[in-house]
């Protein structure tokens, strides 16, 4: 596996001698670009999106954290917190190419980043004043993708409350041909209806603008997407309670400047594995860890 940066040294991108990639903008340690062998794209991507951090990117896998959705009451600091926005730095790489059984050879990369209170700017720093220290990794496996989201709590005497969430963008062939399975019997709040607790039965269409939090039964629960009836991604989530479920659909498409094509909604799923319903609570030195694993079936 190669791993090369980009010229202006904001851009890490691995491949596989198998020829799967994976490119990590540094502004949001934003996973911009998922390909299979084939250089398929697997993630949507706004031909808008600002990738020079003046915005969050508008696709790929934004992370959300301290909180999910708007800041807590009093809290000046954006939508979905600041990691999303911030200049992550490049903590570095491993590679493994080792054999496996009879001519199996396991191939993956690893691109570790990190994130601390110490790489704020100051107003962020001053509205969350927590010391905190976060590492991101991303690892490239044939066939999946592993996101991993390490916080700790790195203050002398105060704990913190945080939420986490991998706000994914996975790319879809026609939203009117996908569902999504394994959420059935889960309960969720309906953000596009007063924000009504519901219990979903079987699988999930999208037919319109939709936004979910569901909070599936067992934890462990496994999420796939179907497209035509065939199963075109599995979402796994380690120590993450929650999915989130969102296409903007068309109006709100319409009223973002940066989610272009505008009808790209209907190439775009958001299947978001996070903690958001409630709060972690991180006493000085505590941690606290969840993941995702995408894989693909082609
Ligand atoms: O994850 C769903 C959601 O919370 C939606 O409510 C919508 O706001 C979406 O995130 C995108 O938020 P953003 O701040 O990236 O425009």
């Amino acid at each position: 596996a190669s791993v090369t940066f980009s010229d202006d040294h904001s851009l890490v991108s691995a491949v596989l001698p198998t020829g799967e990639s994976v490119s990590v903008l540094l502004h949001g340690a934003t996973v911009l670009s998922w390909k299979d062998a084939s250089g398929t794209e697997k993630l949507w991507l706004s031909t808008a999106s600002a990738l020079d951090g003046t915005k969050p990117v508008r696709g790929g896998i934004p992370l959300v954290f301290p909180f999910f959705g708007p800041p807590p009451p009093g809290l000046s600091l954006p939508q979905h917190g600041f990691a999303r926005s911030a200049r992550w730095e490049f903590l570095g790489k491993s590679t493994s190419e080792s054999a496996g059984g009879v001519g199996v050879v396991d191939l993956s990369a690893k691109l570790d980043f990190g994130l601390s209170s110490a790489g704020l700017d100051a107003a962020t720093r001053e509205a969350w004043p927590f010391a905190f220290n976060l590492i991101y990794t991303v690892t490239l496996d044939r066939g999946s993708l592993t996101t991993s989201l390490v916080v700790s709590n790195d203050d002398e005497a105060r704990p913190f409350d945080c939420q986490v969430l991998m706000h994914t963008y996975l790319r879809v062939a026609d939203i009117a041909q996908t569902e999504i399975t394994g959420l059935d019997g889960a309960s969720y709040v309906d953000k596009v209806d007063g924000a009504a607790t519901k219990t979903q039965s079987a699988a999930v269409t999208i037919a319109g603008e939709t936004d979910r939090v569901y909070t599936p039964m067992a934890s462990g629960a496994q999420v796939a997407v179907v497209e035509g009836g065939k199963k075109t991604f599995s979402v796994a989530r380690d120590n993450l309670a929650n999915v989130v479920v969102w296409n903007p659909w068309a109006d709100k498409a319409k009223g973002m400047a940066d989610f272009e094509p505008k009808d790209g909604y209907k190439n775009m799923l958001c299947v978001e594995p996070g903690a958001v319903s409630g709060w972690q609570t991180l006493e000085p030195g505590d941690a606290f860890e969840g993941a995702q694993t995408i894989t693909y079936y082609s």
